[in-house]
């Protein structure tokens, strides 16, 4: 099929797995478009059935905001007509699908019918979504979509019970690709980050407040104070200065390494031990997987669909949102003897495999045939 894919460009687990997903369809013969601001950063190589259209929002002065939404259902509908695409993927509900619905009322005057699947990912609904200045947009384009996924069965929950919708939701989990991690590396270079003797505890996100930044530099400050250990801390975001403050004021600055944005994800995971997911909500945990692939344990809240990733007592431990206390006691439980460190990574990897693409992918291609069948039932209801 031509798939047209919108999604944000940036290192968020949204535009990761939509980038992810595109790179899988194109791997499998699909014909893959991403159209969006700037290039996703996962997609590094542009092959024949790989394309990426920009999306140029020129600036205008009397504009406070420019209309990002104009220029993207624009750009679709041009790249739509030009190369034929069967069908429309957008990822994060906002502006995504309101500008979606857009396109194919555009298109509908051209005797075009082009069926418009929504993933919805995680803030879009518990966070920016439901807030009243948008809720009534966000509504309507999902009940407008022609297919409607969510990536845990707790964001499909929790979008009924915020919403009125009328659509059926599916859920279709986030994924990680096994044959990525087939050939682990031989030398992870650990030694750059830590001595022999320290466990390395890692948190990958973009630093929002949801993340709750402090209380992963609490858990790791009572960890430290047990056993020697180092924090690897990975991304950018508005909570990261003050991250690097309270280290400081803890006096552990030595022992927590900010690396910023990375490309090097797998290669991070390759030499942790445990990883730290503490956050406040989180549709799925797409960081949480992709550390169990590489045989990482995860400590974590409880937070939303997280326990349908990590499973407590057996890929690491969940705790309440805020209980640092328990955090570290279990962090403690797994790093503290060698048997139970390596069981724990063993089923931390044995787990993410039921979530490899080959399972997955299978699903979003049967809801693309089904919508394609059923688009002019749709366009006519
Ligand atoms: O977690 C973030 O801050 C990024 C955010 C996004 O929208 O890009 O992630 C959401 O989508 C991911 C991929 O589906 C999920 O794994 C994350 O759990 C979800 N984040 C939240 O719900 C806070």
């Amino acid at each position: 099929m031509k798939i047209a894919i919108v999604c944000y460009p940036t290192f968020g687990g949204s535009g990761v797995v939509a980038t992810e997903l595109g790179i899988a369809l194109a791997n499998r013969g699909h014909e893959v478009h991403f159209v969006t601001y700037r290039q996703p950063v996962r997609l590094e190589l542009l092959g024949n059935n790989i394309h990426f259209h920009e999306v140029h929002v020129p600036e205008y002065p009397l504009f406070q905001y420019q209309p990002y939404e104009l220029a993207l259902s624009s750009k679709l509908v041009d790249t739509i007509k030009l190369y034929g695409i069967e069908l429309l993927h957008v990822h994060y509900a906002i502006p995504h699908a309101y500008a979606g619905y857009m396109t194919k009322k555009m298109l509908e005057e051209e005797n075009i019918y082009i069926p418009m699947i929504t993933t919805l990912h995680g803030t879009d609904i518990t966070l920016v979504g439901k807030h009243p200045f948008y809720k009534p947009a966000v509504t309507f384009s999902i009940n407008q979509s022609d297919v409607v996924t969510s990536v845990s069965e707790n964001l499909k929950q929790r979008t009924l019970e915020f919403f009125d919708i009328k659509k059926e939701i599916e859920v279709v989990p986030n994924f990680i690709d096994k044959k990525k991690y087939s050939t682990s590396f031989t030398d992870c270079q650990r030694s750059l980050m830590a001595t022999d003797e320290e466990k390395i505890i890692t948190h990958i996100s973009n630093f929002r407040k949801v993340k709750r930044i402090p209380d992963i530099i609490n858990v790791f400050f009572k960890v430290q104070q047990k056993i020697p250990a180092k924090l690897v801390m990975v991304g950018e975001g508005p909570e990261k200065e003050n991250a690097e403050q309270l280290c400081e004021q803890l006096g552990i600055g030595e022992k927590v390494i900010f690396l910023g944005n990375s490309n090097e994800i797998d290669r991070i995971l390759c030499f942790s031990d445990l990883f730290l997911l503490p956050s406040e909500s989180e549709s799925f945990g797409l960081a949480a997987l992709e550390a169990m692939i590489n045989k990482v344990p995860v400590i974590s809240s409880n937070a939303g669909g997280i326990p349908e990733v990590n499973r407590h007592g057996i890929t690491g431990y969940l705790s309440d949102i805020g209980d640092i206390e328990d955090m570290a006691h279990n962090a403690l439980r797994i790093l503290g003897e060698e048997t139970t460190l390596e069981t724990f990574k063993e089923n931390a990897q044995k787990v993410a495999l039921e979530f490899d693409i080959l399972n997955i992918l299978p699903l979003y291609e049967t809801i693309y045939k089904k919508a394609y069948e059923a688009r002019f039932n749709n366009t006519f209801n």
